[in-house]
């Protein structure tokens, strides 16, 4: 009987420490991104990251004033001109929301659009 739980028990310790490392290696990865605004573009225009990972853009406006918005985060920056800018959140959820320009920078400004994919 002893040996019985004892089995059950390296067993489960065993599942125990797989699934955590799982989870451990998914998480907490940092991925930084260096993207230029540009009338009307962000570069790159898709940011792809993992659920859980934490994310860090630098964003330069490279030929006038631009604004970053991605509404999901709570994120909103004005993005001076020649000015490297960084933002940082946690992708907490999994979804495709948009990166907008905040700034109304232009005729095309309303067309000024990214993606953020969090998988
Ligand atoms: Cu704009």
């Amino acid at each position: 009987m002893a040996k019985r739980i004892y089995k059950n028990w390296v067993i489960l310790t065993f599942i125990v420490i797989i699934v955590l490392s799982f989870s451990l290696s998914k998480a907490g990865t940092v991925k930084i991104f260096e993207i230029k605004a540009k009338k009307y573009i962000f570069e790159p225009n898709t940011i792809r990251v993992n659920h859980g990972d934490k994310v860090i853009l630098n964003i330069i406006a490279t030929d006038r004033a631009h604004g970053i918005g991605i509404k999901a985060f709570n994120i909103k920056s004005l993005l001076p001109k020649g000015k490297s800018v960084t933002v940082e959140f946690t992708a907490d959820k999994k979804g495709e929301f948009p990166i907008v320009c905040t700034k109304i920078c232009g005729w095309k400004h309303f067309k000024m659009k990214g993606k953020l994919i969090v998988e």
